[in-house]
């Protein structure tokens, strides 16, 4: 009889510690499911131009072309030619780019991601001050002709010959091209000198938070390559609540100050629009954090 209660006994405790295991895996695999959706990328907008078409986009410049010879993932990337004459003014601009409308989300909180490929097979202008500017990322508050709206410009300066026969090393730019009084970023900065290569896939990242409209609490971040390189926090963006209506990328190549022609062919691929930093455009693991911090 106590040997059956025992042998009981035993079963009984087996089966319960059993049952608590397998509920306590239960419950485990559940937070974990609730985890990993809480931690789920939203995607508002991408494109890394497999389907071989501009269908996502607004609008683009007729010379931006989908390619195959230089790609960052896939088959496909857009190519951006630009060309400035040895004519006209020693200001002008040359925009081409693609533009994504994205009014419709009504975002206030994004990151924008993509990937691009400066190349060297068009001898740098014979200028002798780093005067070339280019934008990369080109965001507004909505339509690009009705000025006096936010907007952030991600740029990047040099890679003109120098006096010695050197080339000025490529650094990233933020600003913002309106210089409204209430921009934080109207003063603009330049960084992470030299970390562009010509010939080599870069991939971009601009986290934007808008400050609520008289507050300075919006922040930028820009991650090159996973690494930080850009962070201001507790700034002004906006002085309205107008969230993020379009970008272009790609957009500008201009000189200033002297009439030497100006050309360049860029890459891009994988561009991304999301609600936090996209993990596949990273190497692995980001092993050093440099910012410059205003
Ligand atoms: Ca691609």
């Amino acid at each position: 009889m106590s040997l059956y209660g025992e042998s009981f006994h035993l079963n009984y405790c087996s089966k319960n510690s059993l049952f608590i295991s397998m509920l306590a895996s239960i419950i485990v695999f559940i937070l974990l499911s609730i985890s990993s959706l809480s931690q789920a990328e939203t995607i508002y907008f991408s494109d890394d131009f497999e389907s071989g078409n501009f269908s996502k986009w607004a609008s683009r410049n007729p010379n931006v072309t989908i390619q195959s010879d230089r790609v960052h993932k896939g088959t496909k990337a857009i190519h951006i030619p630009y060309d400035l004459e040895a004519i006209g003014p020693d200001h002008q601009d040359n925009n081409r780019h693609v533009i994504a409308d994205l009014t419709s989300k009504n975002l206030s909180h994004f990151f924008l991601h993509g990937c691009f490929n400066i190349s060297s097979s068009v001898a740098p202008p014979r200028v002798y001050s780093p005067t070339t500017r280019r934008k990369l990322f080109y965001i507004f508050s909505e339509d690009y002709y009705r000025q006096g709206r936010w907007d952030i410009i991600l740029g990047a300066l040099g890679g003109e010959k120098g006096k010695t026969g050197d080339i000025y090393p490529l650094s990233i730019t933020i600003g913002s091209n309106y210089y409204p009084n209430y921009s934080d970023l109207r003063t603009g900065a330049s960084f992470a000198s030299g970390l562009i290569k010509v010939d080599q896939w870069h991939c971009l990242e601009l986290e934007a938070k808008l400050n609520t409209p008289n507050v300075s609490d919006g922040l930028v971040r820009v991650w090159l390559d996973g690494v930080l390189v850009y962070e201001r926090l507790n700034i002004s963006i906006r002085s309205d609540n107008r969230a993020l209506g379009v970008i272009q990328v790609g957009t500008q190549i201009d000189r200033s100050g002297d009439s030497e022609e100006r050309h360049e062919d860029r890459y891009w691929d994988d561009i991304i629009i999301s609600d936090t930093i996209n993990s596949s455009l990273r190497p692995s693991p980001p092993t050093q954090v440099n910012a410059q911090q205003e």
